[in-house]
């Protein structure tokens, strides 16, 4: 049977910008799938007989990013069991995901000749907001990375190793921004307008 190439959407912004939260929007209006990185990094920690679980623990407590060997690998066999499951599922929000140099030679490496890029989706967060939110949510997250320590390191990760990738996409005319700091139905009004232009 014939099998669409996978399409894929990278959902960036800092932390607590409201990437997940967008996504399950999307997922409920469009025929999306959506993964998180960090959902997929948080299960692996999580999983008994994984050999990375404290490495995973340890970079995300720090608000470090994972070697992308880790990383790709947990993208490649989700995005392959959801279009085996069903070949119709062949759109993708990968959320939070390429954050570095290291992160985008990875994707280039394994997955860049078996999915097409179509754009950037950039939730735009004044750093304050980020983490204001992240505090908020932290009060019953149980997230490890939800406390000021942890979150003015992500925050230096985002503008020192994330900032430089969307900026790179930028270049390429690829990156649709958003101003995220509105309400979550503001910002999903002007998600809807670009996701019915692009198709
Ligand atoms: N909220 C959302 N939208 C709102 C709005 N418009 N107005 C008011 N409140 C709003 O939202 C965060 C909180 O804000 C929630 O309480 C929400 O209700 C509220 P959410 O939608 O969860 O924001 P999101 O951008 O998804 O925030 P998240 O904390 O998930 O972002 P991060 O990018 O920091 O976290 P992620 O899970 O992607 O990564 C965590 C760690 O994993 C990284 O720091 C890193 O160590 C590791 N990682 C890697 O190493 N590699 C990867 O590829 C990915 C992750
Ligand atoms: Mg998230």
């Amino acid at each position: 049977s014939l099998t669409m190439k996978p399409q894929v959407v990278f959902v960036l912004g800092g932390p607590g910008a409201g990437k997940g939260t967008q996504c399950s929007r999307i997922v409920e209006n469009y025929n999306y799938t959506h993964l998180s990185a960090g959902d997929l990094l948080r299960a692996e920690r999580a999983r008994e007989e994984s050999e990375f679980g404290q490495l995973i623990a340890n970079y995300i407590k720090e608000g470090k990013i994972v070697p992308v060997e880790i990383t790709i690998n947990l993208l490649r066999k989700a995005m392959e069991e959801t279009m085996q499951q069903d070949e119709k599922k062949f759109r993708f929000l990968i959320d939070g995901f390429p954050r570095n140099e290291d992160n985008l030679e990875g994707w280039n490496t394994v997955m860049d000749s078996k999915a097409d890029v179509k754009f950037v989706l950039f939730f735009d967060c004044s750093n304050e907001v980020c983490i204001d939110r992240c505090l908020e949510r932290g009060k019953v997250s149980g997230r490890t990375d939800d406390n000021r320590e942890s979150l003015e390191k992500r925050i230096q990760t985002y503008l020192q190793s994330t900032r430089p990738i969307i900026a790179l996409y930028e270049k390429l005319g690829k990156v649709r921004t958003v101003d995220a700091s509105r309400s979550v139905d503001e910002v999903f009004g002007d998600v809807k307008a670009i996701l019915d232009k692009e198709g």
